[in-house]
């Protein structure tokens, strides 16, 4: 391709509002364009980029035996009525009518269309399994659109349905996609975690979640860096660190009430009683689909909602106003604790496993600006019921090999679930099993984020000077730059390499712009193509520069062996 035909407008700086760097690096390297908040157009390099992906991503789906189709974006209301999601999704769901007056939503997954595709055309278990797949545009309406394509309201997704006969079989599918995707990140060349993960709304059982890691990544992944442990925060679990018992325990000193004025938070207690955080049990008053729930929690951990969401069986947990907790648990704010709580009716009262044996506790005394302390858990509480409540913090370790863990921030670029017969049994998915009896389908539900992918190697492929493009996701393997378009010679040699390389299969973009060689090399280095090549002044002895962009690496060559030489940069 001539560069000087190609739509690749660069820009020196970019709008204040684009924060992630990949954000920025495809604004200015002309690979996308906004139309509108979390809506981008991809200009002919960006589109190259994201049809490498989704090569990539097809040729491991089909040879792992799903078979690619296309459903529709436009999804009429009565499926998502059918599954009960109409309601249950909010603004996010983008909603339309047709011009009957006909409600419709733009697809933002398609369980509903695809589970009443199979309900309709197989009935016998001798078409399963199955597993489906698409790539196609999504629709969610983002409340807060941002960092460009890591979170967009319209983006490209892949996403693959399993149907089985039974949750064994599911397994076995699950496995599969499970495995293509490794093979899927490994190709692009992402550095990559699969991590344990909670199904929200999706419901199902087992869910991983497939993160790049990056600083920009919105989700904190837990892993450890002995054994295969990795965990999103939402559902990683650790073991506590050993308190070294500082304060001595003696345990007959009973709880004693303490003047703490003001002390209502962690903070401010741990400062004026000259206590560590392990030291304070944490109150937390909260409404558990109404009702009202207490939970105890050492000072130094933090709750982690889904996890409490799971123990006590609720879909809503919220905080407790101050009314709420002076009328219901007739308690202040900031002073909450649980002598004096136990055994008040419809109060349910529960503590993470770190609260556990704790001595030397100081504890809210129900009471504004009075804490008590000399606390034994064991001794005070000793009807208390325990879980695990807590996000796991820096310096807990393994439950498997006691390593310590290691956190780390990612983008979710992959998510593979099970669904079971979530949507099988809303939609009326069956087939008939040996003997002719009518069993619901088993489905997997397994997305990709085709365009994220493409941001999430931005984010691990760039420098100070713009892109380094993998190999494997490059728009175009070779720039060949010509330094003086006027020259004959150098026009010549260029128009040989170029004529050479691309007979040879490899992608090539001609830099043959009326640019100068500053703004040549300064666009080469942006665009972040693996291999540069300069036609300058050497010409005529045949010598052209070479450079590498992910390493820096420059040298010359000799024309002859340019084509041996990229054979085997390449492979
Ligand atoms: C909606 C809207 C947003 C959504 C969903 C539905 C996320 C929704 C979860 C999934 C599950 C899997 C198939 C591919 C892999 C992921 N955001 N999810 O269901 F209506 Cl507005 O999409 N779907």
């Amino acid at each position: 391709m001539r560069q000087q035909l190609l739509l690749n407008p660069t820009l020196r700086d970019v709008p204040a509002d684009a924060e992630a760097v990949s954000h920025r690096l495809m604004l200015r390297a002309g690979f996308i364009r906004q139309l509108s908040s979390g809506i981008y157009s991809y200009l002919p390099l960006g589109l190259k980029a994201l049809r490498n992906i989704q090569q990539i991503v097809q040729e491991e789906m089909d040879a792992a035996g799903a078979q690619e189709m296309l459903m529709p974006a436009l999804h009429p209301s009565e499926l998502w009525k059918e599954s009960g999601r109409w309601d249950i999704y909010g603004p996010e769901l983008m909603r339309l009518e047709d011009r009957n007056g006909r409600e419709f939503a733009l697809g933002a997954t398609h369980e509903e269309v695809i589970t009443s595709l199979v309900r309709d055309e197989i009935q016998s278990y001798k078409k399963l399994p199955m597993t489906l797949y698409q790539i196609q545009t999504k629709f969610r309406d983002e409340r807060r659109p941002r960092y460009g394509l890591l979170r967009g309201r319209e983006f490209l997704m892949k996403d693959a349905y399993s149907f089985d006969r039974s949750s064994a079989g599911l397994d076995l599918s699950y496995k599969q996609m499970y495995n293509a995707y490794d093979r899927i990140f490994r190709r692009t060349g992402l550095k990559f975690r699969a991590v344990e993960a909670d199904s929200g709304a999706i419901g199902g059982t087992d869910t991983h979640e497939f993160m790049a890691l990056a600083d920009v990544g919105e989700d904190t992944i837990v892993y450890c860096p002995s054994c295969q442990y990795a965990a999103n925060l939402e559902k990683a679990v650790g073991v506590i660190p050993e308190l070294q018992m500082t304060a001595e325990t003696n345990n007959s000193t009973p709880p004693e009430k303490i003047h703490t004025p003001q002390a209502s938070s962690i903070k401010k207690l741990s400062q004026f009683l000259n206590v560590k955080p392990q030291q304070i049990i944490k109150t937390i008053a909260l409404k558990a689909d109404g009702a009202p729930l207490v939970v105890l929690i050492r000072g130094d951990y933090e709750l982690n909602e889904i996890k409490i969401r799971q123990v006590v069986n609720a879909e809503q947990i919220s905080m407790m106003t101050e009314d709420e907790i002076m009328n219901e648990l007739r308690s202040v704010a900031g002073f909450i604790g649980p002598i004096g709580l136990l055994g008040r009716s419809g109060v349910q009262l529960i503590a993470d496993d770190s609260v556990r044996g704790l001595t030397e506790a100081v504890i809210g005394a129900n009471e504004a600006d009075f804490h008590l302390q000399h606390v034994q858990v064991d001794r005070d509480l000793p009807t208390l019921m325990y879980a695990d409540l807590r996000n796991v913090a820096e310096g807990d370790t393994c439950v498997h090999c006691l390593s310590e863990l290691v956190f780390a921030k990612g983008i979710e670029v992959g998510h593979v679930f099970k669904l079971g017969t979530k949507y099988s049994h809303s939609l009326g998915a069956v087939y008939n099993d040996e003997a002719g009896a009518s069993q619901d389908i088993v489905m997997g539900c397994y997305g990709i984020g085709i365009s994220r992918v493409l941001a999430a190697i931005v984010e691990q492929n760039h420098d100070d000077y713009g892109i380094i493009w993998p190999h494997a996701i490059t728009p175009f393997s070779i720039h060949l730059l010509t330094v003086k378009t006027q020259d004959e010679a150098q026009m010549k040699l260029s128009e040989h390499i170029y004529d050479t390389l691309t007979r040879a299969g490899f992608s090539v973009l001609w830099d043959d712009r009326e640019e100068r060689p500053g703004v040549k090399f300064h666009d080469a280095d942006l665009l972040g193509f693996p291999l540069r090549l300069t036609v300058g002044k050497k010409a005529a002895e045949s010598s052209i520069e070479c450079k590498e962009r992910r390493n820096g690496n420059q040298y010359e060559l000799q024309v002859d062996n340019l084509l041996a030489h990229c054979q085997t940069f390449f492979n």
